[in-house]
Formats: structure tokens, sequence, C-alpha cells
């Protein structure tokens, strides 16, 4: 039998396939301050690899030849392109193009009537969740979570097991009682880290990641109602207790 009391859901690529919004208002900030950098799609795939927007930026910015003093400059200015690229990624948002991924809002209401919490954990921005939310799920849908963990609030982003520490603090209860959903293998490494049974749902940003951290790979929350996640977690409960005492 599962004990789980919570599910932690991952923000881009889980709840929407967002990254390519995040990398238009990316090139969109680029372009407003007059650098002629563009991320195309298999150089932002490639930058995915480090997460949270301000952090791509400088891994980014670390790749080019620069003098040093240009590049002084530029990380300095690496806040306020990030500031305005958060504005156009909310415009881009609250215009309406993106939609949930299957199984997304049915796991929720399913979630919601057996009485098991929802929560958020991310690598991005704390204040790009609640327009998402608003926009693909409805506007009641932000006050369905009991926790919101993201973006700034810790120092490690994701891979760190940080962002699902608070989440899980907030929520009050222990890892063995909650159920991670991730997108990525970064962020399936973080929520093992965190010591959560950890469900990968791939997305067109990360198909082609390697998920062998990851508890139970599925093609979309479509695949299995909750349900079978609970069996699937009180199984590999009843496993790691039975692991632990031998
Ligand atoms: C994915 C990310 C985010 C966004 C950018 O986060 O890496 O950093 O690409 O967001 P998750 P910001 O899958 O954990 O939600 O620019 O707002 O940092
Ligand atoms: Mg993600």
């Amino acid at each position: 039998m599962s004990r789980c009391r919570a599910l932690i859901f991952d923000v881009d690529g889980t709840l929407a396939d967002t990254e390519e919004a995040h990398r238009r208002a990316f090139n969109q900030a680029f372009a407003s301050f007059g650098l002629e950098w563009v991320w195309d799609p298999p150089l932002y795939a490639d930058l995915l690899r480090v997460t949270g927007g301000k952090e791509r930026l400088a891994s980014y910015l670390s790749r080019l030849s620069l003098p040093q003093a240009q590049r002084r400059r530029l990380n300095d200015l690496i806040p306020r392109i990030h500031e305005r690229k958060t504005q156009l990624y909310r415009d881009l948002v609250a215009s309406g193009g993106l939609s949930p991924r299957p199984g997304v809002r049915k796991l929720m209401l399913q979630a919601r009537e057996a009485g098991i919490r929802l929560a958020i954990a991310s690598t991005t921005t704390l204040g790009n969740i609640e327009p998402l939310l608003t926009s693909i799920l409805g506007r009641e849908t932000p006050g369905w979570f009991a926790a919101i963990a993201a973006g700034d609030s810790v120092i490690n982003k994701k891979p760190a097991p940080d962002i699902y520490n608070v989440a899980l603090k907030t929520l009050n209860l222990d890892a063995s009682r909650a159920i991670a959903i991730e997108d990525s293998a970064i962020g399936v490494q973080s929520a093992r880290a965190a010591g959560l049974f950890t469900i990968a749902t791939p997305g067109s940003w990360t198909r082609d990641q390697d998920f062998v951290a990851a508890d139970l790979i599925l093609g979309s929350l479509d695949e299995l109602p909750l349900e079978g996640l609970l069996r699937a977690h009180g199984a590999a409960q009843t496993q790691r207790t039975e692991h632990a005492e031998v």
C-alpha cells in the first residue's frame, strides 16, 4: 500500500512544453540589448544542461572568447538581460499558446479527489509559475498547490536536491511520502538525490537523455492513472524497506 501524501511536479517540460517560449524570450531579450546572440534549437538543447536562466546565461558567456573587460561588462548585465527575458516570457505565456501536457490536469484532479496534496519544485523564476498555471490549467489552479518551491529560493539549483527539500519541508513530509514528476535527467537526479520516488515523462527537449535513475518512465502522464502511480510507489517503498532490513 502506498503512503504517498503529495505529488511534487517539476514545471518546465513537465506541466507544459515551455522551453520553446523560454528560448524565444531569451533571443528577444538579447536583441533588445543589441546583442547579436542567437540561441538556435540545437544550441539551446545543449544549454539546457545548465538549469536556471541566469546560470544558463553565465555558462553561455563562459564559452565565448571575449576580451576581459567586455566579459566583465556582459557578466554584470546578466541580471538585467534575465529580467527582460522574464517579462518577455510572461508575455508569451499570457498570449495563450501553451497547453498542459497530456494527463497533467487529470492526474491533478485525481490527486485532489484522493486527498493527496500537490506541490511544485522548479528551477524557473518563481514569478513565472502562477501565470503559467493560470494560462494552461485555469485561474483557480495556483490555489491547488500546498507548496511552490522555485527559482532563487535555493543557491544550488537542480541537479542538487535542494529545491525538492524546500518543497518537502513546506509540506512537512518525509521524502518517502511523496512522488516527484520530472521531464529531464537533471530533474530526475535532483528528485532522486532528495530521496523521492521519481517518475520521468521525457518531453520534446529531453527525449534523448538518460533516464536510468528514474523509478518509472512514462511517455506521458496519460499512460497511468493515479492508482497505478501509487501502486508503483508502494511497491518501491516496500522494496526499499526490505533492502534496508537485509
Ligand atoms: C527548467 C529550467 C528553467 C527555464 C528558465 O526548469 O531550466 O531554468 O529554462 O527559467 P524546471 P528562468 O524544469 O525545473 O521547471 O529563466 O526563469 O530561470
Ligand atoms: Mg523540467
